[in-house]
């Protein structure tokens, strides 16, 4: 019997008779954010445009049911807030802030620092004056803007190259200024806002031993050095079978004994990466609440409450999920269904939460 039907079988055998697998929707559940003792959030892709808030008007009361912390999932990155060299424009951003500060939610910042093409202002990849100095004032002008709005930041986003994870990612950054860039920025943004807490985020630290290992080598270098880093952020765009969750504790841990904060950043669980399913069948829909399940706990047994910066959510409809963008075959990968309605792997997380 192979490990995946194993699962399956059991995953079937366990969720005959549970409440939520015959009536998801109607079974009163206690909101995630009063469940636990950190913060939940949720990815929002608004703030991209100024008036753009009034696209969540339909799944707002949701959010607000559900979550304590907000996150713009591109709103906030480099080109939308800095579209011209000297040009900041932070409507659109301020609308989501508000929207925060008015349903007394946190707001996370994503990300100050990013390589990836799309999200990097035109200007900035043909810049050619003093690049110390213009990255400095980027992320100073956004921090002091934001400051008091913004608790946390992502600071520097996928600085490691995810392919040879022994070694900084060619970035236009790392070109121009060495890894330096990355502890300059971590520097530029404590002194412009001293009360935000700081992250390095990445992906597939707890998949990969040796990109683990460079971070945690990055992260004891910036300690002995006094770099104001607070805490890491792991996205944990993971599968329903993979990393193995030894493998997300022993990465959690090593953060968490270092003294350090720990995000789980951008969670979500795809079901289709072998892109067998047409559909969501019940015993899929179990092995991923079994998986979000262990997950949560996971973090709740590794990681001590005072360091725990939360848990946010890449999203929350299906529909709505990156994971789908211009993808032929379909995916679940969040805790709500299309229409909004809880899924299996909405009570996973909740009984991850209790144990
Ligand atoms: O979910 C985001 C998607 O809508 C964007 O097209 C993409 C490029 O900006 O970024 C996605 O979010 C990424 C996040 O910013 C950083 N970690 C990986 C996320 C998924 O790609």
């Amino acid at each position: 019997m192979s490990y995946r039907f194993a699962l399956t079988l059991f995953a079937l055998i366990f969720s005959f008779g549970q409440p939520e697998s015959r009536a998801q929707s109607t079974v009163p559940a206690r909101a995630l954010k009063d469940s636990a003792k950190f913060p939940i959030g949720v990815a929002l892709n608004v703030g991209n445009a100024p008036g753009d808030m009034a696209d969540i008007r339909e799944i707002a009361a949701l959010i607000n049911a559900q979550f304590n912390s907000i996150v713009a999932e591109n709103g906030m990155k480099m080109r939308f807030l800095h579209p011209a060299i000297d040009t900041y424009d932070f409507a659109a951003a301020d609308a989501l802030a508000d929207y925060a500060r008015t349903h007394g939610m946190i707001l996370h910042g994503h990300a100050l620092i990013w390589h990836h093409d799309y999200q990097l202002p035109v200007w900035m990849k043909n810049y050619q004056g003093d690049w110390q100095a213009m990255l400095r004032d980027h992320v100073q002008q956004i921090c002091q803007h934001f400051a008091g709005k913004v608790k946390s930041w992502d600071v520097v986003n996928e600085a490691i190259d995810n392919k040879h994870p022994k070694q900084y990612r060619a970035t236009l950054f790392l070109e121009k200024l060495g890894p330096a860039y990355i502890e300059q920025a971590f520097i530029a943004a404590h002194e412009a806002d001293p009360a935000a807490v700081l992250y390095y985020n990445d992906f597939n630290m707890e998949s990969k031993a040796d990109k683990l290992q460079f971070m945690l080598d990055m992260v004891d270098d910036f300690q002995r050095r006094h770099i104001p880093l607070h805490g890491i952020g792991f996205q944990m765009h993971v599968s329903v079978d993979s990393p193995a969750i030894a493998q997300i504790k022993t990465a959690l841990q090593a953060v968490a004994a270092r003294g350090l904060k720990v995000r789980i950043s951008e969670l979500d669980v795809s079901l289709n990466q072998q892109q067998r399913a047409a559909s969501l069948d019940p015993a899929l829909a179990q092995l991923q609440k079994a998986r979000y399940r262990e997950i949560v706990s996971a973090y709740v047994q590794s990681v001590s409450p005072a360091q725990r910066g939360g848990i946010t959510f890449w999203g929350l409809l299906d529909k709505d999920s990156w994971l789908l963008d211009g993808k032929p075959y379909p995916d679940w990968p969040l805790l709500f269904d299309d229409k909004g309605q809880t899924k299996p792997a909405y009570f996973g997380v909740l009984e991850g939460l209790k144990e």
